[in-house]
């Protein structure tokens, strides 16, 4: 932080999907579901402010127009009744049997159709619950073998498919989440740097940004604090889905900062430095409690993630930032090092 500079005042925010059942591809539920007014009521009580939202958990997407606005007129009085707001819409493009090869990729035209306007449908309920920003994590738009589908014409779709979001509503906002893998074997763009090449072939590349999840990043074999600088070089960092992970496997979502704690200490430290925040971005989160935890645990990995990039932050700003610069200057990384690690360690 800047001598005199007031502090960046963090809001944070996470989606209902957080607090789960504990079910997994092995296993069925383990915990009851809790109840969605509950789900909401708990966002205060753990200090959070805003409600990040796939489509459907505002209003089932085979509603008419009119039931879906008392829907989310419904649903946007819980959130304002609890002082929260909504941070983006995202439509759940990947559990419909119409997706299950893609949705803007799939090689079927009537399944094209369909993902893109869906797609169309999340941005009007976008614009009635209270955001402009839509996120777009493109699950199935990738290939289980190469040969599958046309890799050159799939950039082609995505590119079609961001332009129409753009020119639905011109106030809307796309934040690409970009995963290099599951459940594709390998996604069309698997990077930041490759959904920022996108964003700027786009009609309204202002329009256009990321939100970077710490185990995505690790996925592609990146480290997400350079993948955030990066994105912030760009002013496309809106977003930010904090998490950790335990080397190259399935997306785990585990809590901030609990399998590499200098990994996460540099993802604050770069947010920070940044003024990520300062333009009212949220410092999000994408997390998954343990499958034995107890339902009555079930937000305890949100509280901990959020109580962690506090801590970390406290470190960041306790850190000389006088010394880093001199020790920068001078190339000293040993004692550079030195220095992060005993901070780390409550030195
Ligand atoms: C998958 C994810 C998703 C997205 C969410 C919003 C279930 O790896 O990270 O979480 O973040 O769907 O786009
Ligand atoms: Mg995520």
């Amino acid at each position: 932080m800047a001598q005199g500079a007031t502090p960046t005042v963090y809001r944070f925010s996470f989606g209902p999907w957080n607090i789960s059942t504990g079910s997994d591809p092995f296993g069925p539920p383990v915990r009851k579901e809790v109840e969605y007014a509950e789900k909401i009521r708990s966002y205060k009580k753990l200090g959070f402010d805003a409600v990040q939202f796939h489509d459907d958990d505002i209003v089932p997407d085979d509603w008419s127009w009119p039931e879906k606005l008392k829907g989310i007129a419904s649903v946007k009085n819980m959130i304002e009744g609890e002082g929260l707001f909504a941070e983006f819409v995202a439509p759940r493009l990947w559990e419909d049997a119409r997706t299950i090869d893609g949705g803007f990729t799939s090689n079927s035209e009537s399944d094209r159709k369909y993902a893109l306007d869906r797609a169309r449908r999340s941005v009007d309920i976008a614009r009635e619950i209270g955001t402009k920003n839509i996120v777009l994590w493109l699950a199935r738009e990738g290939s289980y073998i190469r040969e599958a589908k046309d890799a050159k014409a799939a950039i082609g779709r995505l590119l079609d498919a961001f332009n129409a979001i753009l020119e639905h509503d011109p106030e809307a906002r796309i934040l690409g989440e970009a995963k290099p893998n599951e459940p594709m074997d390998q996604a069309y763009l698997p990077t930041v740097g490759h959904m920022i090449g996108l964003a700027y072939k786009t009609i309204d590349p202002s329009r256009v940004g990321v939100v970077i999840e710490s185990a995505h990043s690790i996925l592609a074999g990146l480290d997400p604090s350079d993948d955030m600088a990066y994105a912030l070089w760009h002013d496309k960092l809106w977003s930010v889905h904090l998490n950790d992970q335990n080397g190259l496997k399935y997306d785990q979502d585990k809590t901030f900062g609990s399998v590499d704690l200098r990994r996460a200490f540099d993802q604050v430290w770069v947010l920070e430095k940044s003024g990520f925040g300062t333009k009212g971005e949220c410092v999000g989160l994408d997390i998954k409690a343990m499958r034995t935890t107890v339902v009555e645990d079930s937000t305890l990995h949100l509280a901990n993630s959020k109580a962690m990039f506090l801590r970390l932050l406290d470190i960041v700003r306790g850190v000389d930032e006088a010394k880093v610069q001199e020790l920068r200057s001078k190339r000293q990384y040993e004692q550079l090092e030195m220095m992060i690690l005993t901070a780390l360690t409550g030195g």
